[in-house]
């Protein structure tokens, strides 16, 4: 059966896209490590259970700590955290309702927080100076109030 040349050449580039993609996804999954959420990733929103129960800012190691967050329509719990200069901290987030959204602009922290779920991410602060972590995603009313103030000094 013959194939005319433009469909060869359609069925090339198909076939390129697929290729690509199935890279992409292999080297994610395999050499980066990105996995779907476990179960142990994942809370009752309606029950939340130690750490969530208390959400604070506590010392894991020395320069080291995480930050358990709650997130809430239309607040953070902490909503102010004070960090020393150099301090590496991992933040532990989760919604007790809607789908909220964690952002401290200027650094590499972007992350969903959907309730039943547990979004982690790690922040270095070299520099003293104050930083918000906001919500970007749009979550009622009075989401543009939903902020927190981190102090780094
Ligand atoms: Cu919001």
């Amino acid at each position: 059966m013959p194939i005319e040349r433009l469909e060869k050449y359609f069925l090339w580039a198909a076939g390129a896209v697929l290729l690509v993609f199935f890279l992409t996804v292999s080297v994610s999954a395999f050499a980066w490590g990105m996995q779907l959420p476990n179960p142990d990733g994942r809370v009752d929103p309606e029950n939340l259970t130690a750490p969530f129960d208390k959400p604070e800012l506590r010392e894991i190691a020395p320069g080291q700590y995480e930050a358990v967050l709650t997130a809430q329509t239309w607040a953070f719990l902490p909503n102010k955290l004070d960090i020393p200069v150099g301090s590496t901290v991992t933040f532990k987030i989760t919604s007790k309702d809607i789908i909220h959204g964690f952002e401290i602009p200027g650094k590499r922290a972007n992350v969903m927080i959907i309730p039943g779920q547990v979004s982690t991410v790690t922040v270095k602060f070299d520099k003293p100076g104050e930083f918000l972590y906001i919500c970007h995603e749009y979550c009622g009313i009075a989401h543009h109030v939903m902020f927190g103030k981190i102090t780094v000094a």
